[in-house]
Protein backbone atom coordinates (compact mmCIF):
# COMPACT_ATOMS: atom_id res chain seq x y z
CA UNK A 1 0.00 0.00 0.00
CA UNK A 2 1.41 3.22 -1.17
CA UNK A 3 0.94 5.79 1.68
CA UNK A 4 -1.22 8.23 1.52
CA UNK A 5 -1.12 11.79 0.49
CA UNK A 6 -0.91 14.45 3.10
CA UNK A 7 -2.49 17.88 3.44
CA UNK A 8 -2.39 20.37 5.67
CA UNK A 9 -4.49 23.16 5.86
CA UNK A 10 -4.93 26.87 7.49
CA UNK A 11 -7.65 27.70 9.70
CA UNK A 12 -11.02 25.62 11.18
CA UNK A 13 -13.50 27.88 9.66
CA UNK A 14 -16.46 26.45 8.12
CA UNK A 15 -14.07 25.97 4.27
CA UNK A 16 -11.47 24.21 6.83
CA UNK A 17 -13.47 21.44 8.26
CA UNK A 18 -14.96 20.85 5.31
CA UNK A 19 -12.10 20.31 3.30
CA UNK A 20 -10.59 18.34 5.49
CA UNK A 21 -13.21 16.13 5.94
CA UNK A 22 -13.43 15.66 1.98
CA UNK A 23 -9.81 14.83 1.76
CA UNK A 24 -9.90 12.25 4.10
CA UNK A 25 -12.56 10.56 3.20
CA UNK A 26 -11.16 10.53 -0.28
CA UNK A 27 -8.21 8.71 1.83
CA UNK A 28 -5.86 11.47 2.62
CA UNK A 29 -3.87 12.18 5.79
CA UNK A 30 -5.26 15.72 6.94
CA UNK A 31 -3.98 18.43 9.72
CA UNK A 32 -5.88 21.34 10.55
CA UNK A 33 -4.47 24.17 12.05
CA UNK A 34 -6.88 26.46 14.27
CA UNK A 35 -5.39 29.43 15.69
CA UNK A 36 -7.92 30.35 18.32
CA UNK A 37 -7.54 28.21 21.62
CA UNK A 38 -11.21 26.67 21.19
CA UNK A 39 -12.87 25.29 18.37
CA UNK A 40 -16.54 26.92 18.14
CA UNK A 41 -18.00 29.29 15.88
CA UNK A 42 -18.50 32.84 16.67
CA UNK A 43 -21.47 34.31 15.32
CA UNK A 44 -25.13 33.98 15.38
CA UNK A 45 -27.33 31.99 12.54
CA UNK A 46 -26.65 30.82 9.04
CA UNK A 47 -28.89 29.95 5.95
CA UNK A 48 -27.37 27.23 3.56
CA UNK A 49 -28.90 26.77 0.48
CA UNK A 50 -28.57 23.75 -2.00
CA UNK A 51 -25.18 24.42 -3.01
CA UNK A 52 -23.88 23.67 0.38
CA UNK A 53 -26.27 20.97 1.32
CA UNK A 54 -25.10 18.41 -1.20
CA UNK A 55 -21.96 18.63 0.27
CA UNK A 56 -22.89 18.32 3.88
CA UNK A 57 -25.34 15.29 2.39
CA UNK A 58 -22.12 13.90 0.98
CA UNK A 59 -20.16 14.44 3.84
CA UNK A 60 -22.80 12.78 6.07
CA UNK A 61 -23.39 15.70 8.12
CA UNK A 62 -27.38 16.31 6.85
CA UNK A 63 -29.09 14.21 9.55
CA UNK A 64 -27.68 15.57 12.46
CA UNK A 65 -27.85 19.44 10.59
CA UNK A 66 -31.25 18.85 9.88
CA UNK A 67 -32.04 17.91 13.73
CA UNK A 68 -31.74 21.21 14.68
CA UNK A 69 -32.72 23.23 11.99
CA UNK A 70 -35.60 25.08 10.77
CA UNK A 71 -37.08 25.19 6.93
CA UNK A 72 -39.58 27.97 6.66
CA UNK A 73 -42.44 28.29 4.91
CA UNK A 74 -42.07 31.59 2.98
CA UNK A 75 -38.59 34.07 2.87
CA UNK A 76 -41.24 37.33 3.57
CA UNK A 77 -40.05 40.93 2.69
CA UNK A 78 -41.53 43.95 4.29
CA UNK A 79 -41.34 47.71 3.95
CA UNK A 80 -42.43 49.82 6.89
CA UNK A 81 -43.83 46.79 8.07
CA UNK A 82 -46.24 46.10 4.93
CA UNK A 83 -45.88 43.07 3.35
CA UNK A 84 -43.69 43.12 -0.33
CA UNK A 85 -43.63 39.59 -1.16
CA UNK A 86 -43.79 36.00 0.34
CA UNK A 87 -41.37 33.65 -1.27
CA UNK A 88 -42.15 29.88 -1.35
CA UNK A 89 -38.79 29.27 -2.70
CA UNK A 90 -40.14 26.11 -4.71
CA UNK A 91 -37.54 24.15 -6.06
CA UNK A 92 -34.64 25.45 -3.90
CA UNK A 93 -33.85 23.61 -1.03
CA UNK A 94 -32.73 26.19 2.22
CA UNK A 95 -32.27 26.13 6.17
CA UNK A 96 -31.66 28.46 8.16
CA UNK A 97 -29.55 27.08 11.25
CA UNK A 98 -27.15 28.33 14.13
CA UNK A 99 -23.94 29.00 13.34
CA UNK A 100 -22.97 26.74 16.63
CA UNK A 101 -24.55 24.12 15.30
CA UNK A 102 -23.49 23.72 11.77
CA UNK A 103 -19.74 24.12 13.23
CA UNK A 104 -20.61 21.32 15.65
CA UNK A 105 -21.88 19.19 13.09
CA UNK A 106 -18.94 19.53 10.59
CA UNK A 107 -16.55 18.94 13.96
CA UNK A 108 -18.17 15.71 14.46
CA UNK A 109 -17.74 15.12 10.60
CA UNK A 110 -14.21 15.87 10.71
CA UNK A 111 -13.26 14.15 13.83
CA UNK A 112 -15.09 10.86 12.71
CA UNK A 113 -13.65 11.10 9.26
CA UNK A 114 -10.14 10.80 11.10
CA UNK A 115 -8.84 14.31 10.89
CA UNK A 116 -6.08 15.62 12.90
CA UNK A 117 -7.31 19.25 14.61
CA UNK A 118 -4.48 21.49 16.19
CA UNK A 119 -5.95 24.40 18.29
CA UNK A 120 -3.83 26.94 19.37
CA UNK A 121 -1.31 25.94 16.20
CA UNK A 122 -1.23 29.46 14.30
CA UNK A 123 0.19 29.71 10.61
CA UNK A 124 2.26 31.97 9.17
CA UNK A 125 2.35 31.46 6.05
CA UNK A 126 3.36 28.71 3.08
CA UNK A 127 5.29 27.97 -0.06
CA UNK A 128 3.95 27.08 -3.98
CA UNK A 129 6.47 23.70 -3.28
CA UNK A 130 4.38 22.65 -0.03
CA UNK A 131 5.80 23.83 2.71
CA UNK A 132 3.53 25.56 5.81
CA UNK A 133 5.09 27.51 8.50
CA UNK A 134 3.58 27.78 11.57
CA UNK A 135 4.16 30.97 14.61
CA UNK A 136 5.83 28.61 16.97
CA UNK A 137 9.03 28.78 14.38
CA UNK A 138 8.13 25.22 12.87
CA UNK A 139 7.24 23.78 9.53
CA UNK A 140 5.59 21.03 7.79
CA UNK A 141 5.37 19.71 3.99
CA UNK A 142 2.79 18.35 2.22
CA UNK A 143 1.12 17.12 -1.32
CA UNK A 144 -1.73 19.85 -0.50
CA UNK A 145 -1.53 23.03 1.45
CA UNK A 146 -4.71 24.35 2.00
CA UNK A 147 -4.83 28.35 3.07
CA UNK A 148 -8.85 28.43 4.64
CA UNK A 149 -7.49 30.87 7.30
CA UNK A 150 -10.69 33.73 6.33
CA UNK A 151 -10.63 37.11 5.79
CA UNK A 152 -7.30 38.02 6.81
CA UNK A 153 -5.43 34.99 5.34
CA UNK A 154 -1.92 34.33 6.31
CA UNK A 155 -1.34 31.76 3.74
CA UNK A 156 -2.78 34.04 0.84
CA UNK A 157 -0.50 36.99 1.59
CA UNK A 158 2.49 35.01 2.25
CA UNK A 159 2.51 33.75 -1.37
CA UNK A 160 2.04 37.91 -1.85
CA UNK A 161 -1.64 37.37 -3.88
CA UNK A 162 -2.82 40.73 -4.46
CA UNK A 163 -6.02 41.42 -3.02
CA UNK A 164 -8.65 44.23 -3.44
CA UNK A 165 -10.95 45.25 -1.14
CA UNK A 166 -14.17 47.27 -1.00
CA UNK A 167 -16.63 48.44 1.51
CA UNK A 168 -20.04 48.78 1.46
CA UNK A 169 -22.07 52.03 2.47
CA UNK A 170 -24.49 49.58 5.00
CA UNK A 171 -23.28 46.86 7.58
CA UNK A 172 -24.70 44.68 10.64
CA UNK A 173 -25.23 43.21 13.97
CA UNK A 174 -26.31 39.77 14.55
CA UNK A 175 -28.05 37.96 17.18
CA UNK A 176 -28.82 34.67 18.77
CA UNK A 177 -31.95 35.08 21.08
CA UNK A 178 -34.74 33.13 22.07
CA UNK A 179 -37.79 33.43 19.84
CA UNK A 180 -40.68 34.46 21.93
CA UNK A 181 -43.20 33.51 19.38
CA UNK A 182 -46.01 33.17 21.70
CA UNK A 183 -45.49 37.04 22.41
CA UNK A 184 -44.82 38.11 19.01
CA UNK A 185 -47.97 36.17 17.97
CA UNK A 186 -49.88 38.18 20.90
CA UNK A 187 -48.49 41.90 18.99
CA UNK A 188 -49.37 40.82 15.49
CA UNK A 189 -51.41 37.31 15.41
CA UNK A 190 -51.89 37.63 11.82
CA UNK A 191 -47.91 37.06 11.03
CA UNK A 192 -46.85 33.57 10.83
CA UNK A 193 -43.71 33.90 12.61
CA UNK A 194 -42.03 30.76 11.33
CA UNK A 195 -41.42 32.84 8.07
CA UNK A 196 -38.12 34.56 7.74
CA UNK A 197 -38.86 37.80 7.63
CA UNK A 198 -36.31 40.44 6.31
CA UNK A 199 -38.06 43.96 7.93
CA UNK A 200 -36.79 46.91 5.69
CA UNK A 201 -37.02 50.26 6.55
CA UNK A 202 -35.62 52.85 4.11
CA UNK A 203 -37.72 56.08 5.04
CA UNK A 204 -37.49 58.28 6.93
CA UNK A 205 -34.67 56.49 7.70
CA UNK A 206 -32.03 53.30 7.07
CA UNK A 207 -32.65 50.37 9.32
CA UNK A 208 -33.53 47.11 8.52
CA UNK A 209 -33.58 43.76 10.71
CA UNK A 210 -34.13 40.72 9.47
CA UNK A 211 -35.71 37.96 11.41
CA UNK A 212 -34.74 34.30 10.58
CA UNK A 213 -35.84 31.62 12.89
CA UNK A 214 -33.37 28.66 13.11
CA UNK A 215 -35.16 26.05 15.46
CA UNK A 216 -37.89 25.93 17.79
CA UNK A 217 -35.95 27.81 20.49
CA UNK A 218 -33.94 30.29 19.05
CA UNK A 219 -34.02 33.04 16.38
CA UNK A 220 -31.14 34.96 13.99
CA UNK A 221 -31.61 38.89 14.06
CA UNK A 222 -29.84 40.78 12.28
CA UNK A 223 -29.79 44.52 12.77
CA UNK A 224 -28.88 46.62 9.60
CA UNK A 225 -27.75 50.78 9.30
CA UNK A 226 -25.37 52.47 7.67
CA UNK A 227 -21.79 52.78 8.60
CA UNK A 228 -22.56 56.66 8.71
CA UNK A 229 -25.44 56.10 11.03
CA UNK A 230 -23.54 56.11 14.62
CA UNK A 231 -26.47 55.36 16.58
CA UNK A 232 -27.61 52.79 14.18
CA UNK A 233 -24.60 50.84 14.36
CA UNK A 234 -23.84 51.61 17.54
CA UNK A 235 -23.34 48.22 20.07
CA UNK A 236 -24.65 47.47 22.68
CA UNK A 237 -27.51 48.35 20.37
CA UNK A 238 -29.80 51.68 21.30
CA UNK A 239 -33.04 49.83 22.41
CA UNK A 240 -35.54 52.69 22.03
CA UNK A 241 -34.36 53.37 18.54
CA UNK A 242 -34.95 49.87 17.18
CA UNK A 243 -38.34 49.29 19.50
CA UNK A 244 -39.37 52.75 18.02
CA UNK A 245 -38.99 51.62 14.56
CA UNK A 246 -39.68 48.00 14.96
CA UNK A 247 -42.41 47.89 17.95
CA UNK A 248 -43.25 44.45 16.29
CA UNK A 249 -40.35 42.74 17.10
CA UNK A 250 -40.32 44.43 21.23
CA UNK A 251 -39.39 40.90 22.92
CA UNK A 252 -36.65 39.94 20.48
CA UNK A 253 -34.90 43.15 20.24
CA UNK A 254 -35.14 43.33 24.49
CA UNK A 255 -33.25 40.32 24.45
CA UNK A 256 -30.20 41.52 21.54
CA UNK A 257 -29.90 44.60 23.95
CA UNK A 258 -28.72 42.63 26.75
CA UNK A 259 -25.87 41.06 24.68
CA UNK A 260 -22.83 42.84 23.30
CA UNK A 261 -22.79 42.04 20.00
CA UNK A 262 -20.58 43.53 17.30
CA UNK A 263 -21.11 45.45 13.96
CA UNK A 264 -19.99 44.50 10.63
CA UNK A 265 -19.20 46.41 7.63
CA UNK A 266 -20.09 45.10 4.32
CA UNK A 267 -17.14 43.92 2.67
CA UNK A 268 -15.95 42.12 -0.84
CA UNK A 269 -12.47 41.12 -1.27
CA UNK A 270 -11.20 40.03 -4.57
CA UNK A 271 -8.42 37.89 -4.96
CA UNK A 272 -6.10 37.62 -8.10
CA UNK A 273 -5.70 33.78 -8.13
CA UNK A 274 -6.40 31.02 -5.99
CA UNK A 275 -3.83 28.72 -6.27
CA UNK A 276 0.07 29.07 -6.37
CA UNK A 277 1.95 25.69 -6.76
CA UNK A 278 0.45 23.36 -4.14
CA UNK A 279 -1.42 25.74 -2.60
CA UNK A 280 -5.25 26.65 -2.63
CA UNK A 281 -6.91 29.22 -0.79
CA UNK A 282 -10.67 29.02 -0.05
CA UNK A 283 -13.35 30.26 1.51
CA UNK A 284 -13.07 34.20 3.20
CA UNK A 285 -9.63 33.85 2.10
CA UNK A 286 -10.01 33.76 -1.50
CA UNK A 287 -14.05 35.38 -2.04
CA UNK A 288 -15.09 37.70 1.10
CA UNK A 289 -18.71 38.55 0.25
CA UNK A 290 -21.74 40.97 1.39
CA UNK A 291 -24.03 38.91 3.02
CA UNK A 292 -27.44 40.16 0.81
CA UNK A 293 -27.69 36.42 -0.82
CA UNK A 294 -26.24 34.50 2.20
CA UNK A 295 -23.77 32.61 0.12
CA UNK A 296 -20.23 33.52 1.49
CA UNK A 297 -20.51 30.18 3.85
CA UNK A 298 -22.14 28.06 0.86
CA UNK A 299 -19.55 29.08 -1.55
CA UNK A 300 -16.80 28.27 1.14
CA UNK A 301 -18.52 24.87 0.85
CA UNK A 302 -19.00 23.90 -2.38
CA UNK A 303 -15.85 25.56 -3.21
CA UNK A 304 -13.86 22.92 -0.31
CA UNK A 305 -15.54 20.05 -1.79
CA UNK A 306 -15.04 20.69 -5.19
CA UNK A 307 -11.09 21.37 -4.22
CA UNK A 308 -10.95 18.18 -2.55
CA UNK A 309 -12.22 16.23 -5.66
CA UNK A 310 -10.45 17.17 -8.13
CA UNK A 311 -7.38 17.23 -5.81
CA UNK A 312 -7.59 13.64 -5.07
CA UNK A 313 -7.92 12.66 -8.90
CA UNK A 314 -4.68 14.51 -9.58
CA UNK A 315 -1.49 12.60 -9.44
CA UNK A 316 1.22 13.97 -7.22
CA UNK A 317 2.90 15.61 -9.85
CA UNK A 318 0.27 16.98 -11.81
CA UNK A 319 -1.52 19.01 -8.46
CA UNK A 320 -0.81 22.37 -9.42
CA UNK A 321 -2.13 22.53 -13.31
CA UNK A 322 -5.15 20.55 -12.21
CA UNK A 323 -5.32 23.21 -9.13
CA UNK A 324 -5.46 25.81 -11.82
CA UNK A 325 -7.52 24.22 -13.84
CA UNK A 326 -10.32 23.73 -10.82
CA UNK A 327 -10.26 27.74 -10.09
CA UNK A 328 -10.64 27.81 -14.06
CA UNK A 329 -13.75 26.10 -13.99
CA UNK A 330 -15.42 26.99 -10.71
CA UNK A 331 -14.45 30.46 -9.89
CA UNK A 332 -16.67 32.27 -12.26
CA UNK A 333 -19.75 31.11 -10.72
CA UNK A 334 -18.49 32.74 -7.56
CA UNK A 335 -17.52 35.40 -8.58
CA UNK A 336 -20.90 36.35 -9.77
CA UNK A 337 -22.71 35.73 -6.49
CA UNK A 338 -19.77 38.00 -5.14
CA UNK A 339 -20.36 40.63 -7.56
CA UNK A 340 -24.73 39.97 -6.98
CA UNK A 341 -24.12 40.31 -3.07
CA UNK A 342 -22.67 43.34 -3.75
CA UNK A 343 -24.96 44.50 -6.11
CA UNK A 344 -27.60 43.79 -3.61
CA UNK A 345 -26.10 45.65 -0.64
CA UNK A 346 -25.14 48.74 -2.65
CA UNK A 347 -28.91 49.23 -3.85
CA UNK A 348 -30.42 47.80 -1.16
CA UNK A 349 -32.72 46.67 -3.81
CA UNK A 350 -33.69 43.36 -1.63
CA UNK A 351 -36.66 45.83 0.08
CA UNK A 352 -38.58 45.28 -3.32
CA UNK A 353 -39.20 41.60 -2.51
CA UNK A 354 -39.44 39.05 -5.14
CA UNK A 355 -35.71 38.94 -5.27
CA UNK A 356 -35.04 34.91 -5.35
CA UNK A 357 -35.64 34.41 -8.88
CA UNK A 358 -33.69 33.82 -12.20
CA UNK A 359 -30.11 34.29 -12.45
CA UNK A 360 -29.83 35.23 -8.65
CA UNK A 361 -31.14 31.58 -7.79
CA UNK A 362 -28.07 30.16 -9.93
CA UNK A 363 -25.50 29.33 -6.71
CA UNK A 364 -28.37 28.46 -4.49
CA UNK A 365 -29.22 25.47 -7.31
CA UNK A 366 -25.98 24.60 -7.87
CA UNK A 367 -24.63 21.01 -7.54
CA UNK A 368 -21.09 20.58 -6.53
CA UNK A 369 -21.08 17.46 -6.50
CA UNK A 370 -22.93 16.67 -10.00
CA UNK A 371 -19.55 14.78 -12.03
CA UNK A 372 -21.13 16.58 -15.16
CA UNK A 373 -21.80 20.28 -14.17
CA UNK A 374 -19.72 21.90 -16.25
CA UNK A 375 -20.60 20.11 -19.38
CA UNK A 376 -22.46 22.50 -21.48
CA UNK A 377 -26.21 21.45 -22.17
CA UNK A 378 -27.35 21.11 -25.68
P1 LIG B 1 -13.71 31.82 8.79
O1 LIG B 1 -15.04 31.45 9.31
O2 LIG B 1 -13.22 33.20 9.02
O3 LIG B 1 -12.68 30.77 9.39
C1 LIG B 1 -11.29 30.97 9.34
C2 LIG B 1 -10.65 30.22 10.49
O4 LIG B 1 -9.24 30.31 10.35
C3 LIG B 1 -11.01 30.80 11.86
O5 LIG B 1 -11.35 29.78 12.73
C4 LIG B 1 -9.72 31.52 12.27
O6 LIG B 1 -9.54 31.55 13.68
C5 LIG B 1 -8.68 30.66 11.61
N1 LIG B 1 -7.43 31.37 11.31
C6 LIG B 1 -7.26 32.63 10.85
N2 LIG B 1 -5.97 32.91 10.67
C7 LIG B 1 -5.28 31.81 11.01
C8 LIG B 1 -3.89 31.49 11.03
N3 LIG B 1 -2.98 32.37 10.67
N4 LIG B 1 -3.53 30.24 11.44
C9 LIG B 1 -4.47 29.33 11.81
N5 LIG B 1 -5.80 29.61 11.82
C10 LIG B 1 -6.21 30.82 11.43
N6 LIG B 1 -22.72 32.94 4.74
C11 LIG B 1 -23.75 32.13 4.38
O7 LIG B 1 -23.53 31.18 3.62
N7 LIG B 1 -25.02 32.34 4.85
C12 LIG B 1 -25.31 33.37 5.68
O8 LIG B 1 -26.46 33.50 6.10
C13 LIG B 1 -24.24 34.28 6.04
N8 LIG B 1 -24.47 35.36 6.85
C14 LIG B 1 -23.43 36.21 7.12
C15 LIG B 1 -23.65 37.35 7.88
C16 LIG B 1 -22.60 38.27 8.14
C17 LIG B 1 -22.88 39.54 8.91
C18 LIG B 1 -21.28 37.99 7.67
C19 LIG B 1 -20.15 38.94 7.96
C20 LIG B 1 -21.05 36.85 6.93
C21 LIG B 1 -22.10 35.96 6.64
N9 LIG B 1 -21.89 34.81 5.88
C22 LIG B 1 -22.93 34.00 5.54
C23 LIG B 1 -20.52 34.51 5.40
C24 LIG B 1 -19.82 33.42 6.21
O9 LIG B 1 -19.85 33.72 7.58
C25 LIG B 1 -18.37 33.29 5.77
O10 LIG B 1 -18.29 33.35 4.36
C26 LIG B 1 -17.78 31.96 6.24
O11 LIG B 1 -17.84 31.86 7.63
C27 LIG B 1 -16.34 31.83 5.76
O12 LIG B 1 -15.78 30.66 6.28
P2 LIG B 1 -14.22 30.44 6.28
O13 LIG B 1 -14.03 29.09 6.87
O14 LIG B 1 -13.67 30.73 4.95
O15 LIG B 1 -13.63 31.58 7.21
N1 LIG C 1 -29.23 37.28 4.37
C1 LIG C 1 -28.73 36.77 5.50
C2 LIG C 1 -27.95 37.57 6.33
O1 LIG C 1 -27.44 37.04 7.44
C3 LIG C 1 -27.74 38.91 5.99
C4 LIG C 1 -28.25 39.39 4.80
C5 LIG C 1 -29.02 38.54 4.02
C6 LIG C 1 -29.02 35.37 5.88
C7 LIG C 1 -27.00 39.78 6.93
O2 LIG C 1 -26.11 39.17 7.71
O3 LIG C 1 -28.61 41.15 3.29
O4 LIG C 1 -27.31 41.56 4.94
C8 LIG C 1 -28.04 40.79 4.33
Amino acid sequence: MPSPRHAEISGAGFAGLTVATALAQKGWSVRVHERSAELRAEGAGIVLWGNSLQVLDRLGATPDLESRAMHSPAYETRMNNVIRSQEKLEGIRWISVTRPHLYATLLTAARESGVEIISGSEVTGATPEGRIDFADGTSAEADLVVGADGVGSAVRDSLGIPLKRERSRDGITRFLVPRHKAELQQLEPDTEWDNYIDFWNIEPRVLRVLYVPCNDEEVYIALMAPVSDAQGSKVPIDLALWTENFPHLTPVLEEAAKLHGRYYGYQTTRVDHWTEGRVAIIGDAAHAMCPALAQGAGCSIHNAWTLATEATKASNDQLPEVLREWERLERPITDRAQDRSQYYADTRQMAQGNQFAGDVVETALYNPTDPHRHEVNV
